[in-house]
């Protein structure tokens, strides 16, 4: 039986909050009522907003040198699914979760998918893995997968991504994230050309494998595990993939795989432009691939990728319907509630992006008058927003104070009881 957050426990904390939420609530529906916006239909978009949570990042993380556990770590799918629970009850954002096969995988799905409904959660992307070797798997990924010149590699590649979406299928996912680390180390070491062909010969037959009501994205990463060169190194090598393959294959965004001052927001207009969005992995990051808790360093890059977001969503932009999902490593913080901070912060620049006075921008753009149209930028980054957030998580039953009332309630400790350490030693890259 799954530890649930107490709902009383929820309300009791809320109601002692709730009474300056509501004095924040209408100074701050006074200063938006002035530039025309109806703060309600602001707090019933924030409320309509989800983000998917990805089920290792319940997990604690770590670098490749070292990795040391938090309390009561999930140790197997379904007790990630009770830590998901508990973020989306405080949270009212994160109904979702997006599995990793084979770490998650289990005997019985008919079992998984009824206790993620009787938790109240549905499933996000499915994610494959082919960058490390499974105990007994008869091919090694050591020199790629899709892309192996070893046929039989690419056969075991292949195989294992439609047996991925057998099992989404069986849990009621519609779609598939493939990202590989296969590249290579040494100038010489790989003919670009003929590996790409490999990998994009190896996604054809996945593709060829896709329900016709299902997507497959494309994750592109910079460097990390090769260092040379990646098959998939960036958003260019990522679009023609997915256009080479067909419309059900779109590319996904990680904020933390790009060269450091990489212009995300504007890569995501053109992926936008030519209906190639498919999702996001969001994160933060100062040096390369940290994978921090979203907009911890940069939340206003995060606002301007949203601003993107939200200018397509007003202009009803065709095949727009990108997955958003957190992707992170919490090496010093309790998981949940780092991801119920991420979630909230992403929710926050979607708000902060629907209040952008958008007839205004498009003038000063016309008339090329640079200053305004920053300013007019700004001027909805900086404006509060956290009673709409506060409101909108109210309003459907979670916690005006998430992370107060998740340390109220021991959970961590409760489940450390009852989980025991899985160990310091190994590997932290999740
Ligand atoms: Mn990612």
């Amino acid at each position: 039986m799954a530890y649930r957050i107490d709902k009383s426990l929820i309300s009791d904390q809320n109601s002692s909050l709730l009474v300056a939420l509501q004095d924040d609530y209408d100074a701050l529906s006074n200063k938006l009522a002035r530039t025309g916006i109806d703060i309600d239909v602001i707090t019933r978009k924030a409320a309509e907003f989800s983000i998917a949570i990805p089920s290792w990042g319940t997990g604690t993380g770590g670098t490749r040198f070292a990795r040391f556990p938090g309390e009561g770590e999930p140790r197997n799918i379904f007790e990630k699914l009770e830590d998901c629970a508990v973020i989306n009850d405080l949270s009212q954002c994160t109904p979702s979760v997006s599995p990793h096969f084979p770490w998650d995988k289990v005997d019985d799905f008919t079992e998984l998918k009824q206790r993620s409904d009787s938790l109240g959660l549905v499933w996000d992307s499915i994610n494959s893995n082919t960058f490390q070797d499974q105990p007994g798997q008869q091919h090694s990924y050591k020199y790629g997968s899709l892309s192996n010149t070893s046929e039989a590699a690419r056969e075991q590649a292949v195989a294992h991504n439609i047996e991925c979406i057998g099992w989404g299928k069986a849990l009621g996912s519609k779609t598939l994230t493939v990202w590989v680390g296969d590249g290579s180390n040494h100038p010489g070491q790989q003919h670009f050309q003929s590996a790409f062909e490999r990998y994009l010969a190896s996604m054809k037959k996945i593709y060829a494998a896709l329900p016709s009501d299902w997507e497959m994205h494309i994750e592109h990463k910079m460097f990390e595990p090769a260092f040379y060169s990646t098959i998939i190194q960036d958003w260019g090598s990522n679009i023609l993939a997915a256009m080479e393959l067909g419309e059900q294959c779109k590319s996904l965004v990680d904020l933390g795989h790009h060269a450091p001052n990489a212009n995300i927001e504007m890569i995501v207009s053109r992926l936008i432009q030519f209906k190639k969005l498919g999702g996001f992995h969001f994160n933060d990051s100062k040096y390369g691939d940290d994978d921090l808790d979203s907009g911890s360093l940069h939340p206003y890059q995060q606002f301007l990728i949203f601003n993107e977001l939200v200018d397509a969503e007003y202009r009803k932009q065709a095949e727009f319907n990108p997955n958003y999902m957190l992707d992170q490593s919490h090496n010093v913080t309790d998981p949940i509630e780092s991801l119920m901070n991420s979630a909230a912060s992403v929710q926050r620049s979607y708000v902060s992006a629907l209040i952008v006075n958008r007839e205004a921008l498009g003038e000063y753009q016309m008339n090329n008058d640079a200053l305004m149209a920053s300013n007019t930028l700004k001027e909805a980054f900086t404006i509060d927003v956290s009673p709409i957030l506060a409101m909108a998580r109210h309003s459907k039953g979670g916690a005006i104070d998430p992370i107060a009332t998740y340390r109220k309630s021991n959970y961590r400790a409760t489940v450390g009881a009852v989980r025991p350490s899985s160990g310091g030693n190994g590997s932290g890259i999740v």
